[in-house]
């Protein structure tokens, strides 16, 4: 806190290279991080910005199963995707690297060997689900069964997705192995733990009685974790993807993701710099900043520091840790695994040269205190309204003008008025607010100070109104212009950090230097100073290009529920408890024909139905409504339980019931002979 460092080290979450990274990862992590970086760039300090793949885990293992190939298919393909949009969105890391490279297997194995030569480990046997058919441990995410605390169906072994719980596969009901579908057994197996209760008191010290500055939300959690009493964690897994356990007796194991994934940061520097990369990792000048969602947060608070600190030798620890909440999707959660999501990789194809609109959109409506919501609606009334009809639209008024008054040459400003004054005092205040705003991780609001920069050129070019002065006052058209082309000129530093694509446009239409220091003077560009051609620095997005989005979300909804009720309609209730001959043969079942039939006034799923049961003309009152029209049923030969006793129901008394077959998802049929018989034919 308040710390003069010499360097900053910033890292962001190393995506999982089991699918490409969507809009949720970008407005939760990669975009914020990117502000930052730019920002501390852009003001001449000393930055490291590393990322990269989290090749390992279960998910990776499950979708290369899935799709029949290795995983190492699997994050080459995705980990090619996910840098290549990174890149197309402007946000470059000095390295992307990957946690299956052999710089990471080998850090990754020695950092754990030199805790358990160290004694830093426990081991413990337990009790491990096992798939009998596989014949192989099932980690978390092989288990799939019925979340105890919302019950949904597929919650995993460490997760449910429908209501975020952190799970233990032993508290699923039902637990089947997503392998074989089987019913797991509980089989013994040996692991290392990290004791993480030993660390619990310096933690305690360092983040709750150090850090107090840091979001409520990481604070928050961090608190509840450390009085919830912290437990050994386990460190390995039975598995075969991911970096051996380097230790006799530890075959078929493997490092646990989130233990070498950390470390990933670490590799990744060491591969980019492998002679200079303990500066930013064993210095007390270095700042460490992780950038990540809150579903990290205790990984990056509690466990990977208490990792560095097991492991000694001088790691820095992280001076914040500002974690986003989640951002949902047009009101529904993202999900890689339910396909519920705007691709980065997908944008870049659909909204060429727009990187900057989604860049934009994603910080105006960060997630930093709450979940946020993503529509296309808005993200198509931010461009229109915001990033065309202000920022956009004050440019090139400006510009324009300039070319046509003045040759495209930056006029010189005569004696200023209160206007003047008073427009361009508001500047540096806003450069003030900017700086707070964004070294104090506050991105949404630092870009409504840029915003606001935006604001206050267009309004006075709007109030100045120096197309009409033209008409009788040159030399105050020139002022005026001379004014409002400075404000351009600080919107073209000012925005770098939030929309480098368009802030380098604007720099080069203006041919205008990219310095902080420069930000809020009044004489960045300086008289006779000759323009660029003027250009469009955001175009409209029309209705068309939204439906097309919305359209796609709609199909996936679709698909999604198709592929729900599918499942549903599979589900088999179990077998009833058994029953006796006699009790079968008590019941009166018999073939009849339906002769009328209506619905019941006032209600959505019965028919009354009058029947010729071959014994007597009837009346049943079925539940059926919803699967046939009155129309559909006259005429049927059905099955009925004759001797069912009487009941009344909606005051119509109803002597029977007609058999129906009902699948999982609530779907009815009747039961028809396979040939028409008389009725009253006996069944049984
Ligand atoms: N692979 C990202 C995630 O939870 C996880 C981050 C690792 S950072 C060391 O989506
Ligand atoms: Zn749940």
């Amino acid at each position: 806190m308040g710390k003069n460092y010499k360097r900053t080290l910033v890292t962001c979450a190393l995506p999982y290279a089991n699918g490409p990274v969507h809009i949720g990862h970008l407005a939760g992590v990669y975009v914020p991080a990117d502000i930052y970086v730019r920002y501390l760039r852009m003001r001449g300090e000393e930055v490291l910005y590393v990322c990269g793949s989290d090749e390992h885990g279960v998910p990776i293992t499950i979708k290369a199963r899935q799709q029949g190939c290795t995983p190492q298919d699997i994050v080459d393909k995705y980990h090619k995707i996910i840098d290549e949009s990174f890149k197309g969105l402007g946000i470059n890391f000095d390295i992307y690297g990957r946690t299956s490279s052999k710089v990471h297997e080998k850090n990754a194995s020695e950092f754990f060997k030199k805790l358990y030569d160290d004694g830093k480990f426990i081991t413990k046997e337990s009790e491990q689900y096992y798939d009998p058919e596989a014949k192989t441990f099932l980690a978390d995410r092989y288990i799939v069964g019925t979340c105890p605390k919302c019950g949904a169906e597929g919650a995993y072994g460490d997760q449910c997705e429908k209501c975020g719980s952190t799970l233990s596969p032993e508290e699923l009901i039902n637990p089947k192995s997503k392998l074989s579908g089987a019913e797991p057994i509980k089989k013994k197996t040996t692991h290392w733990y990290l004791p993480l209760q030993d660390y619990e008191q310096w933690l305690r010290e360092w983040i709750l009685e150090g850090h107090k500055e840091w979001r409520s939300n990481v604070y928050g959690q961090v608190k509840s974790w450390l009085d919830g009493g912290l437990q050994p964690r386990a460190v390995t897994r039975d598995l075969d993807w991911g970096v051996p356990v380097p230790v006799e007796g530890a075959e078929g194991k493997v490092l646990y993701v989130w233990f070498d994934a950390p470390i990933g940061y670490i590799s990744n520097t060491q591969e980019l710099l492998p002679n200079d990369w303990e500066k930013w990792w064993k210095s007390e000048d270095t700042k460490l900043v992780h950038f990540i969602g809150k579903d990290n947060i205790v990984f990056h608070c509690i466990v990977f520091p208490a990792m560095l600190k097991a492991y000694g030798d001088g790691y820095i620890l992280p001076e914040n840790v500002p974690a986003n909440e989640f951002l949902n999707l047009e009101g529904d959660k993202i999900s890689t695994s339910r396909g519920w999501a705007v691709w980065a990789h997908e944008y870049l194809q659909d909204f060429p040269g727009k990187q900057d609109v989604l860049r934009y959109v994603l910080t105006a409506n960060a997630p930093e205190t709450k979940d946020n919501d993503f529509s296309w609606k808005d993200f198509q009334a931010r461009n229109n309204s915001e990033l065309v009809a202000i920022f956009g639209n004050f440019v090139n008024r400006a510009v324009v003008l300039t070319h046509k008054y003045f040759g495209g040459k930056v006029p010189a400003a005569g004696e200023l008025l209160d206007v003047d004054r008073e427009t361009l005092a508001q500047i540096p205040l806003l450069k003030a607010s900017l700086e707070k705003n964004i070294e104090g991780y506050h991105f949404r609001e630092a870009l409504k100070d840029a915003m606001s920069i935006a604001r206050v050129g267009n309004k006075y070019i709007s109030d100045t109104e120096p197309w009409k002065v033209a008409k009788t006052d040159m030399a105050r058209t020139a002022t005026i212009l001379n004014v409002s082309l400075q404000i351009c000129a600080d919107l073209g530093i000012a925005f770098e950090p939030f929309t480098p694509f368009s802030a380098e446009k604007l720099r080069t239409m203006l041919g205008s230097p990219l310095d902080w220091a420069l930000l809020g003077q009044s004489d960045i560009l300086k008289e006779g100073h000759q323009l660029g051609q003027a250009e469009l620095l955001f175009s409209k997005i029309e209705d068309a290009e939204i439906q097309v989005q919305l359209d796609k979300l709609d199909a996936i909804r679709k698909e999604r529920e198709e592929a729900a009720k599918a499942e549903a309609a599979k589900q088999v209730a179990p077998q009833k408890e058994l029953c006796t001959f006699e009790q079968f043969e008590a019941m009166d079942i018999r073939t009849a024909t339906v002769l009328e039939a209506e619905r019941v006034p006032k209600t959505d799923k019965l028919l009354k139905l009058t029947i010729d049961t071959g014994i007597d003309k009837r009346t049943i009152v079925s539940g059926i409504a919803e699967y046939y029209t009155p129309e559909q049923m006259v005429g049927k030969q059905i099955c009925i339980l004759a001797n069912l006793a009487p009941r009344t129901i909606r005051g119509i008394e109803s002597k029977g019931m007609i058999l129906m077959a009902r699948q999982g998802d609530g779907k009815m049929r009747f039961i028809t002979p396979e040939e028409a018989l008389a009725n009253g034919a006996q069944i049984g």
